[in-house]
């Protein structure tokens, strides 16, 4: 995250850490964000250059060096890509379902600091404005990573901004992807935080309207983050849900 701060520890309980295992160590990967018990939802480009067996879903992180007193580790049991992903165009359908391996007989245990957050309705709008918060250990500046999850907050911004041949332009931004941050640069999601979330507060909870994608660089001058669009995906994760589920 360029342009954020630290969070307090627990403010955002549905963060997921995905982890790549080297033997006896892991190392950061990609955010994912947990949508119920055995769910996590992330970016498919996060998924895809490592066997299943892996990856590390890392629930109830802070300090990515520290054991925190929340975290807990789980395997994949089974994911599924997106049948479309990058198909069209550059990193289309950039979404990944995950169900999480069981450990004593249980899924992800909630708690204080482990939560799931809210799925978007169907006919929810993304409304150009709505200021909105993305988090992560990715890049903060020029080469850093985070060791600590930082938090900002993005607008979302009008499709047609984020289409503009100034932008992106419209060949490059789907119906299944949208825009948010800062045209004039400053702010934005980086290397390291693909695959978590962007979520708004929408009444009294926290909705994940975006999976944190992809964007020219970071933080440049009209060159916003790309989010995939989850309500447009809707179908697709409660169909892929039902399917994966045991
Ligand atoms: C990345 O490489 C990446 N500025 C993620 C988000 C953005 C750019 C790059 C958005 O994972």
């Amino acid at each position: 995250i360029v342009g954020g701060s630290e969070t307090i520890y627990g403010a955002y309980p549905w963060q997921v850490d995905i982890r790549i295992y080297t033997g006896s160590t892991s190392f950061h990967w990609c955010g994912g964000v947990i949508i119920t018990d055995y769910f996590v939802l992330s970016a498919a480009h996060c998924l895809e250059k490592y066997q299943q067996s892996d990856y590390l879903i890392r629930v109830g992180e802070f300090n990515n060096n520290e054991v925190d007193k929340y975290e807990e580790d789980f395997e994949i049991a089974d994911m599924k890509i997106h049948e479309n992903f990058n198909k069209g165009t550059y990193l289309n359908n950039d979404i990944v379902l995950i169900r999480i391996r069981a450990k004593n007989g249980r899924g992800i245990f909630f708690n204080s600091h482990v939560k799931p957050v809210c799925l978007p309705v169907y006919n929810i709008r993304y409304h150009p404005g709505t200021k909105c918060i993305i988090s992560g250990w990715g890049t903060t500046g020029e080469t850093s990573a985070a060791d600590t999850l930082m938090s900002t907050v993005v607008p979302i911004l009008h499709m047609f901004q984020c289409r503009d041949p100034y932008v992106y332009g419209a060949e490059k931004i789907t119906n299944g992807m949208f825009c948010a941050g800062y045209l004039q640069g400053g702010v934005d999601a980086c290397k390291g935080d693909s695959g978590g979330p962007l979520v708004c507060k929408l009444g009294e909870s926290y909705t994940v309207l975006g999976i944190i994608s992809w964007g020219n660089g970071c933080a440049i001058p009209n060159k916003p983050g790309v989010y995939t669009k989850v309500q447009y995906f809707l179908d697709w994760i409660n169909t892929n849900m039902a399917k994966m589920e045991l």
